[in-house]
């Protein structure tokens, strides 16, 4: 198995390299799910949050008071403490509606999120018109291969077709979301939703894995938690607490498979 380090030489996408390369600078695969509907909640959690992590993740749309002044201090946060910032935006409509979601509207998403993602429900098309302006920033895309839902139709063919268009396009598409990994070209990142340590309640249909099930069992690479740490008593306490179980995974994973 192949360091992050190492993958970052098989991609030519800046995004990717980046985030690669932090990653195993700081010792971490965890990628917050800030799912808060506040600005000043937002900022706090980037500021605390940050040095824990490698993907600071956002709904956009669910902050209620909105402004582009978030943006600039969202940006200022993860250059202070090297996160990427990824726009969990699930783009769903033809090539020519998704550029203009993603680089228009309110939010100017391009301008601002390194990552983003999109469902391959209508085809081709839609990558193709993300692509048109996310190339132009270097930025990079995953798709939705797998979901963490209880029901979730993304299944059998249809994420085996997720899988092809993203090699397809792998100038643009860094990656996938899923639940496990898909590829095995290295240059292919898999993030993971529905993770959870204490806990395997299901809440309005979500599933629940632990870090070490996700990256050590099923050979993940990045755990996306929410809840877990920002409902936690202590956040920062149980950030710290996902981070070491997401990297030991990886380390022990890595060890393993070299010998
Ligand atoms: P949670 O609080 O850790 O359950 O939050 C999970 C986040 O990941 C939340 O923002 C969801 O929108 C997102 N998510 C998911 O839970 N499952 C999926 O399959 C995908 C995204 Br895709």
């Amino acid at each position: 198995m192949l360091s992050y380090t190492k993958r970052a030489q098989y991609t030519e996408n800046k995004t990717a390299k980046k985030l690669f390369l932090l990653m195993d600078e700081k010792h971490t695969n965890l990628c917050l799910s800030a799912d808060v509907t506040s600005k000043q909640s937002l900022l706090q959690l980037a500021d605390t949050i940050g040095p824990e992590i490698c993907i600071f993740k956002t709904h956009i749309d669910i902050v209620e008071d909105f402004d582009q002044e978030l943006i600039v201090q969202l940006q200022q946060l993860s250059e202070k403490h090297n996160f990427l910032i990824f726009e969990d935006r699930k783009f769903a409509d033809i090539g020519n509606t998704v550029t203009h979601q993603y680089q228009g509207g309110i939010y100017h998403i391009a301008g601002w999120a390194d990552i983003t993602n999109a469902h391959i429900l209508p085809g081709p098309g839609i990558i193709e018109g993300l692509r048109e302006v996310g190339m132009k920033q270097q930025r990079g895309l995953l798709l939705l291969a797998e979901m963490s839902s209880a029901g979730s139709m993304a299944t059998g063919a249809y994420t085996t077709k997720a899988v092809a268009l993203g090699e397809e396009y792998n100038d643009f598409v860094i990656g996938f979301i899923s639940q496990q990994k898909l590829s095995e070209n290295p240059r292919m990142i898999h993030m993971t939703p529905g993770v959870k340590m204490n806990n395997t309640d299901e809440t309005l249909g979500q599933r629940y894995n632990t870090p070490q099930y996700i990256i050590g069992e099923k050979g993940s690479d990045v755990i996306i938690v929410g809840r877990g740490i920002y409902e936690a008593h202590d956040p920062l306490e149980a950030a710290q607490a996902y981070k070491k179980a997401g990297w030991e995974a990886y380390s022990n994973r890595l060890r393993v498979i070299k010998i």
